[in-house]
């Protein structure tokens, strides 16, 4: 069977990725409906040797397409994905929009494929810094059980999207150049204050929030405990986070410090997550075999190293985990679900929708 796909947000920095994995992937195309705003309408791009042309979304540039693909900013999803679902399509979006609602299901396919089924005609894709956590962790919690996580990250300018990677590179050439570095969007896009990102590190992204944590860093938090728990605010698993931005443009880093049920050894959590979905080990120290950004972008998988015992507590470890944020934290992840959809032959709209959102 082939499908009628939508992507909106087509020439974005994560639109045009998803553009790329649905073309890799197995997934038989009919039409590919690419939307973005009136700025890029007309714009040529390519899908498997097809040159087609960007078109302003409108909500009936939904009329007759099965799945949608979304990656236009929450505000665009709010008002334009209730209309997809209207006209009987099932939708994948990659904001935070829908993501905390009850009534939708958020999927990294690696963790939870099943829970695709409970869809209303939304998915939600987690936060690209969730999912790479979740990749590596998950076969951990499922063998030894895993009752907390403190993270630190190293998050991309690509976090922000093409103008977070384009402020990375013009600070970068102005201060090479002894020029002033002009900031503008960094940390947050339309926020107060703006800093440099080149050669230096923001601990800031996204709003601040409740008791000083950044959006970010709850995202991490309420996201995790839902897709691995069930429930947003369980409290089997305890999970903080620090949320770091560095002067990388694309992929993400983390530092997980996290604590089991059982003791296994470095060597079998190794083991363990070497057979795992979606992850690759490389984890030599001898050898200064680890995960590096630069050689994980482009890459669908989840990279882990580094991984060894808390000296003082022999059910706590440590690990380093990299993924391309754009590509498994976005892009793979959402065409992934897609899969998952067609495989379960949940590929429909929802006639509750209209009650629900
Ligand atoms: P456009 O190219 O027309 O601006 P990024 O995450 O890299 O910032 O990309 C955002 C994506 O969302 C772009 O494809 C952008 O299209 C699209 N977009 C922004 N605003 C709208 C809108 N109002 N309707 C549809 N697409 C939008
Ligand atoms: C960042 N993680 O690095 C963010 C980008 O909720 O999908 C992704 C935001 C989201 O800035």
């Amino acid at each position: 069977k082939s499908y009628s796909i939508a992507i909106l947000g087509a020439t974005g920095a994560v639109g045009t990725r998803m553009i790329d994995q649905l073309a890799k992937s197995d997934i038989k195309v009919s039409k590919l409906c690419l939307l973005a705003s009136k700025r890029s309408a007309g714009k040529i791009l390519v899908f498997r040797g097809r040159h087609l042309k960007v078109q302003e979304a409108f909500p009936e540039s939904f009329d007759g397409i099965d799945i949608v693909l979304a990656s236009a900013g929450g505000k665009v999803s709010a008002s334009l994905l209730p209309e997809a679902v209207k006209r009987g399509a099932v939708c994948i979006d990659n904001t935070s929009y829908f993501r905390m609602n009850d009534d939708v299901p958020l999927v990294v396919p690696e963790v939870n494929a099943e829970c695709v089924k409970a869809h209303h005609g939304i998915i939600a894709n987690p936060n690209c810094s969730t999912i790479q956590m979740a990749v590596a962790l998950n076969p951990v919690r499922q063998k030894y059980g895993l009752n907390q996580i403190i993270v630190s990250t190293y998050q991309a300018a690509g976090g922000a999207g093409q103008a977070g990677i384009d402020e990375l590179y013009q600070e970068a050439t102005a201060y090479l150049n002894d020029e002033p570095m002009e900031s503008k969007i960094l940390p947050v896009k339309g926020g107060q204050k703006h800093y440099p990102i080149a050669f230096n590190l923001l601990p800031q992204i996204d709003v601040f929030e409740d008791a000083d944590y950044t959006h970010e860093e709850w995202k991490m938090i309420h996201e995790t405990k839902k897709i691995m728990c069930g429930d947003k605010n369980s409290q089997q698993l305890k999970v903080t986070a620090t949320c770091v931005r560095v002067p990388v443009p694309i992929t993400h880093g983390e530092t997980i410090y996290f604590m089991t049920d059982t003791a296994p050894t470095p060597d079998e959590i190794r083991t363990t997550l070497e057979t795992a979905p979606g992850v690759i080990v490389q984890d030599d120290p001898k050898r200064q075999i680890y995960p590096q950004p630069v050689e994980v972008v482009g890459s669908q998988q989840t990279f882990v190293g580094r991984i060894r015992s808390d000296m003082e507590n022999n059910r706590a470890y440590h690990m380093w985990v990299v993924a391309d944020n754009l590509v498994k934290g976005a892009a793979w992840n959402a065409v992934q679900i897609a899969e998952e959809l067609i495989k379960q032959d949940e590929v429909h709209g929802s006639q509750e929708f209209a009650n629900l959102f």
